[in-house]
């Protein structure tokens, strides 16, 4: 797993802003995206690109449509844990299945998987820095924050909330696209063992998890020709997301 560093360490620990792509491993729209752009900036960008990286050969050659991880499940022939259900965060309870063959399948334990092992740990490690945690997804056109393990509101409810109201008034600046915003169990649906949910726990306070493009005329196989308009706007987003992380430390 390669993660990028976007901007200089500095000794006055500038804050950092944590962003992956690809946990599930159909979803590509977010891969293509050129977040590296832009980011000469007073904040410490760290980008990873392809969380899922191991899957890439399969899914050109086998099945397009594959979600979760491609790792051998004991006891069974089918194959894969869904990453974005293996993490510390009401893990299984609900919307996420034990059974191997299901696609939300949560793993045989938290962080099963060595994807969300290795960025579970590089979070936990690099914890002081990273104020923002952005998780990038498709589709749905939703910027979702806590809680969706549970229907309590987050402690900073209020604050999330307003942040995503600007972030995507901000996005729906440059081509008119709509999204909706809320905690992810009453926007999308109750799901347990998320790694936004994981962060905002952990103590990173504007954790966000991004749905792309579209609503579902494409829904994964977004169009090539939207590609750029997606990376464009969903930058704006982002922006307005960093601003108000540096403006608030
Ligand atoms: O179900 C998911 O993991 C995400 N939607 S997707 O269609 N990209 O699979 C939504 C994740 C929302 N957050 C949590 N469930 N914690
Ligand atoms: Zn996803």
């Amino acid at each position: 797993m390669h993660l990028l560093q976007i901007g200089k360490k500095t000794g006055s620990a500038k804050p950092a802003i944590f962003m992956d792509c690809g946990f599930h491993a159909r979803e590509w729209i977010r891969q293509s995206q050129k977040f590296g752009q832009n980011f000469s900036k007073p904040w410490l960008n760290l980008w990873l690109p392809w969380f899922n990286y191991s899957n890439y050969d399969c899914l050109v050659l086998f099945d397009r449509m594959w979600r979760k991880t491609r790792s051998r499940n004991s006891g069974s022939s089918c194959i894969g844990t869904d990453p974005n259900r293996n993490f510390d965060a009401g893990w299984c309870t609900t919307g996420a299945s034990s059974n191997p063959c299901s696609e939300t399948y949560c793993g045989s334990s938290i962080e099963s998987e060595i994807e969300s092992k290795n960025l579970a740990n590089f979070i936990r490690s690099n914890k002081s820095i990273i104020k923002s945690y952005l998780t990038i997804h498709s589709y749905s056109q939703m910027l979702l924050f806590p809680y969706s393990y549970k229907y309590d509101l987050a402690a900073h409810h209020s604050e999330l909330l307003s942040v995503s109201q600007g972030a995507i008034a901000a996005l729906r600046s440059l081509h008119g696209t709509r999204y909706t915003s809320g905690p992810g169990a009453v926007t999308i649906y109750p799901s347990a063992g998320g790694s936004d949910d994981w962060a905002y726990d952990l103590g990173v306070k504007y954790s966000y998890t991004f749905e792309l493009r579209d609503e579902g005329r494409y829904g994964f196989l977004l169009p090539e020709s939207q590609i750029k308009p997606t990376c464009e706007e969903t930058m704006l987003a982002v922006k307005y997301i960093a601003n108000h992380v540096l403006n608030n430390p």
